[in-house]
């Protein structure tokens, strides 16, 4: 697993099969984003050490990208950007996103727990490069507006062309950005959620982390997970806006048992996918994790059908 990891590091590609879930085998990968750019899908993840036992929590040093257009032959395109390319971060490479807009594709990544940056690059495979040489988000002397943990960047880009940024952990923000993708375009606001305000940490619909923004037949879903531990999943809710409020309606699916969820959900060539990870290619460690998919569908009123998580089979 080690050998393929690092020789993708220095910039290669490496085609694989998809055998069914997990997607990747080949190294551990956690939190997809899955965005489309043409007539091909891309997934962003974060990238577990095979080494879980180090002494800085999830301590991760590059991310990756992965893409198909059939979703049965991928490419590994390597890691885009690692933590050694950021001078101002130096631990904790979680949750990215990237989008495309006006011929350039944004990388936005969060670091050290406190910090999201932002990187640029001319392909959706990278590589990327840090825009800023500073974060685009910072909490520190800010925890207030910023919240306690800005973590897990999720971007939505609207019909309008407005772009938002919503990130967070334990307390969920949401802030336009500019066109330039590269500057906030107003305030932090705090994101509602109606209907789990009874609800407290692991439990019910709370609000833990890994949020996703999408449209679906003018409703934004915001799918985000509900914490930690054995039955942590991801869940949804819904708002005429995009900057909510929202109102809580559901789990998107079962747990899938990685201690966390963080996933995705994206339209490709006119079926939707829910990416995710789970932890059945280290036997059930958290801290190595794996990516998988699989299809998703809704119900007439806009609800998600939700998904039954099962135990990873091969397909041929
Ligand atoms: O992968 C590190 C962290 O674990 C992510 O940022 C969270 O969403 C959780 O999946």
């Amino acid at each position: 697993m080690a050998c393929c990891a690092a020789a993708l590091a220095q910039g290669g590609e490496m085609q694989f099969a998809y055998k069914g879930n997990p997607l990747v085998r080949h190294l551990y990968t956690a939190d997809p984003s899955a965005r489309v750019v043409g007539d091909r899908l891309y997934v962003y993840t974060s990238h577990d050490q095979d080494s879980s036992e180090k002494d800085v929590h999830f301590d991760m040093l590059d991310w990756r990208v992965f893409s198909s257009a059939d979703l049965k032959t991928w490419t590994d395109h390597g890691a885009p950007l690692a933590l050694d390319e950021i001078s101002w971060a130096s631990k904790q490479a979680w949750a990215p996103d990237c989008v495309g807009r006006n011929g350039k594709f944004y990388f936005y990544f969060p670091v050290e727990q406190t910090k999201i940056g932002v990187a640029v690059g001319d392909s959706p495979a990278g590589p990327f490069r840090d825009a800023l040489g500073r974060p685009l988000v910072d909490n520190t002397n800010n925890i207030p507006v910023v919240g306690r943990e800005p973590i897990d960047p999720g971007i939505l880009i609207d019909d309008d062309g407005q772009a938002y940024m919503f990130f967070g952990c334990r307390d969920a923000r949401c802030v336009k950005l500019k066109e330039n993708m590269v500057e906030l375009g107003g305030e932090i606001r705090p994101v509602v959620i109606k209907g789990i305000e009874n609800d407290t940490e692991n439990h019910g619909g709370w609000y833990g982390e890994a949020p996703w923004i999408f449209k679906r037949n003018g409703i934004y879903y915001l799918v985000y997970s509900n914490g930690w531990g054995k039955d942590t999943t991801m869940l949804y809710a819904t708002s005429p806006q995009p900057m909510g409020p929202f109102d809580f309606r559901g789990e998107v699916m079962s747990p899938s048992r990685a201690g966390t969820s963080h996933g995705s959900i994206v339209e490709f060539k006119g079926r939707w996918y829910v990416f995710y990870h789970d932890a059945s290619l280290s036997g059930g460690d958290g801290k190595r994790r794996s990516v998988c998919f699989d299809e998703i569908t809704f119900a007439p009123d806009g609800s998600i059908n939700r998904l039954e998580y099962r135990a990873p089979q091969d397909v041929e």
